[in-house]
């Protein structure tokens, strides 16, 4: 409890709140000041490294001021707000976002300069915070970003693994992993809150027992508890005042110490509690895409939604309303299902713990839930086995089961009695042992159910929840196409472009009204503007030939054609159909008579990503491009017409060199399998063009940018089906093209083909799930015509201004809007200092 201190102490306080002060010599005092008193250095033995710390340290202060701001005022008016509950947030780095955030880049770099330092060099400084996969956590920050700028008051909730994605090394073209020491120096961008923890529970068993008002109740007894403590991060928003939050859990013994074992002279055992109580939030998954049900991950799972939902409820139980309200000051939204242990747990509470009736605490958990859905692919879909849920969460699967019982019955009831209708929906998978669906229950749990992208979206509709649009009626499933932030992903990352946009444009305002890009339409075919658009991306290639050369000491082109692919690997984005097209170009190019050679388009392809460390097959890929590159590369008859380029250790960082160096970057899913992609409008926005299939986002940017400007290939999604039948029962057609291709490897061209046996037999006996043959062919034409299109300079210049111009519509500005419209129903709330 505190005390209401007395309006002289509040004025003194007020006077004595950091001023603005952005002037160069003030910035200067602050960063020498942390150097000294935060950090211990001084003018002696002041780096990079620690000079970058200050300087964070400098622009933090800043931030939390802005904090602190925001959160008063959302204390005092207490309006409705958003958590957004995510078990990833890929950030990357934050320095650079500060600086651009606040409009302060400009004086720090004066001041920096004046302590002899050059700010881009300390930017690099940074370790990426990475606690995320791919573009499900990268989604989850950008939506932070948009929710900061826009003003929502939205928080973000999620674990503070001590070892985000792992560290990829490449080594003797095989994929290595090293932990990934994100924490080891200390790290500016957040604020533990020693003061705020809670206890989880795990294990133990359920009794009966009597509430306050005489009511017999089931209560979660016994079992093993560790504590969970809060670590804030801060998110700036562009130009505003309001600075948003990510709340991370980090776990914590709940007895330091166990004295008795310790005393008995069982060391061991007296730290063990200790160890185990960390070790839940220690390490990232690293799977993307991809379900591993170990049981540490379900304890991650759970340990996050319960300490989140405490601290939401002690939030709401300070403003004394009634809990039928709650939803009015609370919605969730769960990345996801990895959240959507949050729905029985809010259930447990409201019936075990604070004695309401189940159907009004039902009413008030379904008002508060809505759930995105990422994936449909079966892998990656969410089942706990009931056993393990059993023994961790003993009152969560009763809970379970009576929400699936009611829920069957009203089926039953309102709609159909159809047995295998129930069988088909019901919550409970009954195989053995039985298995929780989770995406169900997230369904049944929620008000609102998205999908990712018009097509995902689609699906889902028809395919995945086609029961639950039968019964609930097609308004709960929506559509919200997903976004990127502009700032990171063009203001921050391409500052050649962006200037070049500001210039055009007359101010920079585009960055949070990306609408404005349409103003570029009218200069497409303007022959200076061209030029200058043009220079902007060779400067860009040439920073990215430039990194590659310092770290990989490759030597590539520049004013080749840059074709990218960066994202997880995985069978269905078919990294592996790229390679094996750029073999057959290797193949093409080397029959080539010498005066035909010349006449050849360069190219310089450039993979990067990471697989899962027990995805055999993803591994195997990475090896090919690496084998692959190494002959071709070191082939002088092909006259440096081909680079191969695998890009190590790809993140956040990487990708904001990366990806406004594109000519063209290929997003080449199996139609149907890529929920949305992301970095499809990373790229576009940069002005570069895609290769693509006929799959998520990137048929809404084609209708967004024109369909002149993007080369689609391959079949459609609702023709997959019948050619996996069809090859299942008839056998795959392997045209010669390909052929040619399988041949060079087997043939040992590019090493021991023994090694790549079981990567080959993916298309020859495995049936080519993901219909690399049925796309290979037109695959290959698009490439022609890709290397067509690109021989006419003003042509390709037009068609990379299009596609910037374009790209309004995928802002998360747009995104997030329209989740605080159609599913918070949130309303701005706007701070001034
Ligand atoms: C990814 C999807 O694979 C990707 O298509 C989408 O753009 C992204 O989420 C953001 O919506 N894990 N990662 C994803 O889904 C899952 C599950």
């Amino acid at each position: 409890k505190r005390e209401e201190l007395d309006e002289k102490a509040k004025e003194n306080w007020k006077k004595h709140m950091t001023p603005e002060k952005n002037d160069t010599d003030a910035i200067e005092q602050d960063i020498v000041h942390h150097t000294v008193t935060t950090l211990c250095r001084g003018v002696y033995n002041i780096d990079k490294l620690a000079m970058y710390q200050a300087t964070a340290h400098s622009v933090r202060d800043r931030l939390l001021e802005d904090w602190n701001l925001t959160q008063e005022a959302l204390h005092k008016e207490n309006p409705k707000r958003c958590y957004y509950m995510s078990m990833e947030f890929l950030i990357g780095r934050a320095l650079d976002n500060a600086l651009n955030c606040l409009k302060v880049k400009k004086n720090y770099k004066e001041s920096v300069d004046n302590l002899g330092f050059n700010l881009e060099d300390l930017l690099v400084e940074e370790k990426d915070a990475a606690l995320g996969n791919g573009g499900l956590g990268r989604l989850a920050a950008c939506y932070m970003d948009s929710a900061a700028t826009l003003d929502y008051p939205t928080w973000g909730y999620g674990l503070r693994y001590q070892y985000g994605i792992f560290k990829q090394i490449i080594k003797d073209g095989y994929q290595n992993e090293m932990p990934d020491y994100w924490l080891n120096f200390d790290n500016p961008w957040e604020f533990p809150r020693a003061d705020i923890r809670y206890e989880v529970r795990f294990h133990g068993y359920v009794a009966t027992k009597m509430n306050e008002k005489g009511e017999s109740r089931m209560s979660w007894e016994g079992g093993d508890k560790v504590q969970a403590m809060a670590y804030d991060v801060p998110i700036p928003g562009f130009d505003t005042r309001g600075c948003g939050n990510i709340r991370l859990w980090s776990s914590k013994p709940l007895n330091t110490f166990d004295f008795d074992s310790f005393n008995a002279g069982d060391y061991d055992r007296s730290v063990s509690e200790q160890t185990n109580a960390q070790n839940l939030t220690s390490v990232l998954y690293p799977n993307d895409n991809h379900l591993v049900g170990k049981e540490l991950r379900l304890k991650q799972e759970y340990f996050f939604v319960s300490a989140s939902l405490q601290d939401i409820i002690h939030r709401f139980k300070r403003a004394k309303c009634p809990w039928k309200d709650f939803p009015d000051k609370v919605a969730v939204q769960m990345n996801d299902t990895h959240p959507t242990l949050a729905v029985p747990e809010l259930q447990r509470i409201l019936v075990d713990v604070e004695g309401l009736e189940w159907d009004d605490a039902w009413d008030i958990v379904t008002r508060t839930f809505a759930f995105t859905n990422h994936t449909v692919l079966p892998e990656a879909l969410e089942c706990w086995s009931v056993p393990m849920m059993e023994k961790i969460l003993p009152r969560h699967m009763q809970i379970i089961y009576d929400i699936n019982l009611f829920f069957l019955q009203k089926v039953e009831r309102d709609f159909s009695a159809d047995r295998e209708l129930l069988k088909r929906i019901s919550i409970i998978e009954e195989t053995s042992p039985q298995q929780v669906r989770m995406a169900y229950l997230a369904v049944v749990g929620s008000h609102t159910v998205n999908g990712v992208a018009a097509l995902h979206s689609d699906l889902i509709r028809k395919n995945l929840f086609n029961d639950f649009v039968k019964y609930y009626g097609p308004e709960k499933f929506i559509n919200i196409t997903n976004g990127i932030t502009p700032r990171r992903w063009l203001y921050q990352s391409n500052p050649g472009l962006r200037d070049l946009i500001t210039k055009t444009l007359g101010s920079d305002e585009w960055a949070t009204h990306l609408d404005q890009l349409e103003g570029l339409k009218k200069y497409a075919e303007d022959v200076s503007f061209q030029d200058a658009w043009a220079d902007v991306k060779l400067q860009n290639k040439k920073r990215l030939a430039d990194w590659i050369k310092t770290n990989m000491n490759i030597t590539v082109n520049p004013h080749a054609l840059f074709d990218i692919q960066v994202k997880r690997i995985h069978e269905y984005k078919r990294q592996y159909m790229n390679i094996l097209s750029v073999i057959y170009r290797y193949k093409s190019l080397k029959k080539m008579a010498p005066e035909d050679l010349e006449q050849q388009v360069p190219r310089v392809v450039i993979f990067g990503g990471k697989a899962a460390p027990g995805y055999y097959i993803a591994k195997l890929v990475i090896k090919l491009i690496n084998s692959a590159a190494e002959v071709i590369n070191n082939d002088s008859s092909i006259k440096d017409m081909l680079k191969v380029v695998f890009i190590p250790d790809y993140n956040v960082s990487l990708a904001e060199i990366i990806i406004p160096a594109s000519d063209i970057s290929q997003h080449i899913s199996t139609a149907g399998t890529e929920a949305s992609g992301t970095s499809n409008m990373k790229f576009v926005l940069n002005g570069g063009l895609i290769l693509g299939t006929v799959d998520g986002a990137n048929i809404e940017i084609g209708e967004q940018i024109g369909d002149e400007n993007i080369f689609m290939f391959g079949v459609l999604a609702d023709a997959v089906d019948d050619i996996r039948h069809n090859q299942k029962y008839h056998g795959l057609f392997i045209d010669a093209s390909l052929q040619v291709v399988i041949d060079a490897i087997q043939g040992g061209e590019f090493g021991d083909p023994s090694i790549f046996g079981p990567l080959i037999n993916t298309l020859t006996y495995g049936g080519d799930y993901y219909l690399i043959s049925t796309d290979f062919k037109s695959y290959l034409q698009k490439h022609t015509e890709v290397d067509d299109t690109y021989r006419d300079k003003a042509a390709w210049n037009k068609k990379s201004i299009m596609c910037t111009a374009g790209m309004g519509f995928f802002s998360s500005d747009r995104a997030v809007r329209t989740y605080a419209e159609k599913i918070w129903k949130l309303k701005p709330f706007k701070v001034e200092a």
